[in-house]
């Protein structure tokens, strides 16, 4: 039988469709590691992104292939009065849990448009999802542990491993304040089940507002240091331009650089793809999704004419200020070919840019999509 196969729209796209345990077939990066995309017209099923079609990001080829679940235990240590060792029964019984929606992207989505290409993943859109996160808050768990005074950082370890001595263990750190904010959770579950296994079960940290890089997954250590933590993954990975627009000139030295962190704001059309056909002068109905760090969507605008001018979409329900936000609007096209754009604002007044950002690791990428409609 011949291999399922997917085109991401730019050189060098071709990607195999691949299914995983507990996924349905998705678009292959990387073997080895998984890295998996979600095809894009499933951004489309609604705004809770299904379990099977999340997708899945690792760095490291040592990912674990078993684990059990009653011997299972988070390590809550470092700089704490009483250092815990908790089971996933624990976890569940002994504290309150709560829910929050939110999207986890990968700081890389949609690097595969980059102009100048960029190294790194070749993604489309598809690295990113919504969900509905259940777990434990965070803070609960530090204040149980008794944080030292003099503690600044808390740092995060799962069980996948490197390959090689010489590559450094994926370990992350927050502050000590946005750590123990409340929100950020140490997730059991995932729309209603267990977190898949490729998307970190038994536990993961969920960091509401944050890129994927710091949702650190199959999560079992968690260490409160007394000092500034300079590991390969918060020191030189995953860092940006220091300036508003996290960006830079192609050939530019960067003078400064600090930690990615908020994702930015992006809205999408779902319900057409580029290149797509419609009947000319009939009501054509667009839907999408949009959505920001943690401020929350005020608008989306619409252009049908390529930007020239624009109409305010209906917004769907509100599932939270770190969810996707689905918006839908009617438009009758005269018979030709229509460049369609859309663009979000959130409750700051900051709204995606209509031309491209650039910085050196791809990442952030939120200018204004356009797709091609031809009304016939
Ligand atoms: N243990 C572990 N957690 C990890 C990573 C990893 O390599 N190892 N990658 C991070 C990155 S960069 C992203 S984008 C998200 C992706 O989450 P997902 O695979 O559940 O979609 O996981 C994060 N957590
Ligand atoms: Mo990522």
């Amino acid at each position: 039988m011949a291999e399922e196969r997917a085109a991401l729209p730019f050189a060098n796209g071709e990607r195999p469709l691949a299914a995983y345990p507990g996924k349905r077939p998705l678009i292959q990066l990387t073997a080895r590691p998984p890295q998996l995309e979600t095809p894009f017209a499933v951004f489309d099923e609604g705004p809770i992104t299904p379990n099977d079609a999340f997708f899945v990001r690792y760095h490291l080829a040592d990912i674990p292939l078993s684990i059990d679940p009653d011997s299972f235990r988070l390590e809550v240590k470092g700089e704490v009065a009483r250092p815990r060792s908790l089971s996933l029964a624990e976890l569940k019984e002994d504290f309150e849990p709560i829910e929050i929606v939110a999207v986890n992207q990968c700081s890389g989505n949609s690097r595969g448009f980059f102009e100048p290409r960029v190294g790194g993943g070749q993604l489309g859109h598809g690295a990113m999802g919504n969900a509905r996160w259940r777990g434990v808050p965070l803070k609960a768990l530090l204040e149980k542990a008794g944080v030292r005074s003099g503690v600044r950082l808390i740092a995060f370890n799962g069980l996948d491993k490197p390959p090689a001595p010489e590559t450094p263990d994926f370990v992350k750190a927050l502050d000590l304040a946005h750590a123990g904010d409340g929100e950020v959770m140490v997730a059991y579950a995932m729309n209603g089940e267990d977190l898949p296994w490729l998307n970190g079960y038994p536990l993961r940290l969920v960091v509401p507002g944050r890129y994927g890089t710091y949702w650190v997954k199959h999560l079992n250590e968690i260490t409160a240091l007394g000092y500034e933590f300079v590991g390969h993954w918060m020191a030189n990975a995953y860092r940006i331009p220091d300036n508003d627009c996290a960006c830079s000139q192609p050939g530019e030295k960067i003078e400064k650089t600090t930690h990615i962190k908020r994702l930015n704001i992006r809205s999408f059309i779902t319900n057409l793809a580029d290149g797509a056909k419609a009947p000319a002068n009939a009501p054509l109905a667009l839907r999408g999704i949009a959505f920001d760090g943690g401020h929350g969507v005020k608008e989306v605008l619409v252009s049908m004419d390529g930007g020239a001018s624009w109409k305010e979409a209906r917004l769907g329900e509100d599932l939270g200020r770190y969810s996707f936000r689905e918006w839908r609007i009617e438009a009758t096209l005269p018979p030709g070919v229509h460049e369609v754009k859309t663009r979000a604002v959130n409750r700051r007044g900051e709204a995606q840019p209509l031309t491209p950002n650039w910085n050196p690791s791809g990442y952030m990428r939120n200018v204004v999509e356009t797709i091609r409609v031809e009304a016939i």
